[in-house]
């Protein structure tokens, strides 16, 4: 039994010692020294290169070292019947929380225009609604988006969730379905996504949602980039109808030089960083998870290839 790993920039002691502490031993394996490729059972990974998973003929599992995984499953030659484990950890949840916490009251406190207004010495205060008149819509009620949702309830905003089932959370409004985006849409003061990249939410954010949205509102992208239509994403800032962008995922990373965000007055980048995976608790999550299967129980959450999550 081996376990291959990949993920450039990890720190191998966490990972190697993860493993061996939950009794998943210690054959370690790289694309780079693959030994015999018929001896791994389970790929520990993110970002694999192209074509390189599939010549592991007796994998059992995949292990996203991510909650997305289209780190793995952009790959055309992944091979697709082996189940992808991904991701949970609260440690990235609570990550993902101050990030948005973070952008909604740079937003809703219009911190972007002081920032603006220090540049040219301008004193000037703005308004700002009671946090209870401040509406905030959540894309994706998951692991991150149910966290993220009861946090800014208890800062007193008025949060609506939306997913595709249905879900309760105490003093949040919770939508599911696409007869319901409508209405998320159309009372998003600040609009934050937290949806997995699939058919379905891909460009889900253009140009007819930004239109519906009210005047000057704000958006928030931290779960896929391609989640959002970037020209027309650029046109509603031009125009106002968006004051702000605070991204954090783009359609290509690392953002090319040439992007317009990168200097567009109303768009904060980050770099992929609302929640980096912690490789302390995101090792021991996943070497229990591969004991699991080694004592031929089920890992968990295997994605569903139907929903594309
Ligand atoms: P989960 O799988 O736990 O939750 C996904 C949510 O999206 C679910 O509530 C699901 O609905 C909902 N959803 C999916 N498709 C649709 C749809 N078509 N219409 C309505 N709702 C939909 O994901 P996580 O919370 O763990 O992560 C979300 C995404 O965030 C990841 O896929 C990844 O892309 C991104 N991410 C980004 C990070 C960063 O650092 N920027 C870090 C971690 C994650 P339902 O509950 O009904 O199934
Ligand atoms: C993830 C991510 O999916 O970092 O965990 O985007």
């Amino acid at each position: 039994m081996a376990i291959l790993f990949h993920w450039d920039g990890a720190t191998p002691e966490y990972w190697h010692g993860a493993f061996e502490a939950a009794g998943c031993g210690i054959d370690i394996r790289s694309f780079d020294a693959p030994g015999d490729h018929a001896d791994v059972d389970f790929a520990v990974v993110w970002a694999p290169p192209a074509g390189r998973l599939k010549a592991f003929p007796n994998l059992k599992y995949i292990f996203s070292i991510g909650a997305g995984v289209t780190h793995i499953t952009f790959d055309p030659d992944w091979p697709a019947h082996v189940p992808i484990v991904r991701l949970q950890d609260r440690l990235l949840v609570l990550d993902m929380s101050c990030h948005i916490i973070y952008w909604v009251l740079h937003f809703h406190r219009f911190y972007a225009r002081y920032a603006r207004q220090q540049a040219a010495r301008q004193w000037l205060r703005h308004r700002y609604p009671e946090n209870s008149e401040r509406r905030v819509s959540i894309l994706g009620l998951g692991q991150t988006g149910q966290d993220a949702c009861i946090r800014l309830r208890d800062l007193g905003f008025q949060v609506t969730g939306w997913a595709r089932s249905p879900k309760a959370i105490e003093g949040v409004s919770c939508l599911a379905g696409d007869a319901a985006f409508e209405t998320v849409v159309r009372e998003a003061d600040i609009l934050v996504n937290l949806l997995p990249l699939t058919d379905s939410t891909t460009g889900i954010l253009n140009a007819s949602v930004f239109n519906r949205m009210p005047e000057g509102s704000f958006v928030i992208n931290c779960g896929r980039g391609s989640s959002i239509n970037d020209d027309d994403l650029l046109s509603a800032l031009d125009s106002g109808r968006i004051e702000g962008a605070a991204l954090d995922v783009f359609r290509e990373e690392p953002l090319p030089e040439d992007s317009p965000y990168w200097h567009h007055p109303g768009v904060s980048v980050t770099p992929h960083s609302a929640a980096p995976t912690n490789e302390r608790s995101a090792a021991e999550f996943i070497a229990a998870q591969i004991r699991l299967a080694m004592d031929s129980r089920a890992p968990a959450p295997i994605v569903d290839l139907e929903r594309g999550y």
